[in-house]
């Protein structure tokens, strides 16, 4: 197992968009459980392939209090189920030190594949909801300061290379 670095807000890179995975075989189980301990280590909840510079649809979440409910999701898709939104105070491993009130959909419908390749689905509300479609905007590019004012996202983005500056130099 092995800790993977994570990509931190401004970087370009995080703007990719993840392409879907054709095939789950054996190399991915690596991906995977280096993923989780680097969710597990940090420690977070949801983690997207994205944030490890690994342009792939896949997504690795855990919600529990005790790290023991680990969930996988290859080439995950949504449907709203629900047109009622649910706030949560988010934040993000690639954007440490920031969290921010943001509304989506409170219950989805997800289908994806499990590390094993086989396709499934389930019906996702509060805390499971909002921390998939998170994941899935970073397959997409997308970050959760996309949703706060220019001004705030604008902040926390001269915080963020100011620090990343001084880690450069230390
Ligand atoms: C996404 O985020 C999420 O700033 C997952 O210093 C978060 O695991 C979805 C973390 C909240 C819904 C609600 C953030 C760790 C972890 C930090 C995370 C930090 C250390 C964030
Ligand atoms: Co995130």
């Amino acid at each position: 197992m092995a800790k993977l670095e994570i990509l931190e807000f401004p970087d370009p890179r995080l703007r990719t968009r993840a392409q879907e995975v054709e095939v789950v075989d054996e190399s991915m189980g690596q991906l995977i459980d280096d993923m989780f301990e680097t969710m597990y280590d940090a420690p977070g909840i949801g983690l997207a392939a994205t944030q490890v510079n690994v342009h792939k649809r896949l997504i690795v979440i855990d919600v529990s209090e005790d790290q023991s409910a680990p969930q996988v999701f290859i080439n995950p898709e949504v449907d709203v189920l629900d047109d009622d939104l649910s706030q949560y105070d988010e934040g993000c491993l690639s954007v440490p030190g920031f969290y921010e009130t943001v509304s989506r959909p409170r219950q989805v419908r997800i289908r994806a594949l499990d590390r094993h390749g086989e396709a499934f689905e389930m019906i996702a509300e509060g805390l499971l909801a909002t921390c998939i479609q998170h994941e899935i905007d970073h397959l997409d590019g997308k970050l959760f300061v996309d949703y706060l004012s220019n001004l705030k996202r604008q902040r926390i983005r001269s915080k963020l290379e100011k620090a990343q500056k001084q880690a450069q130099t230390a």
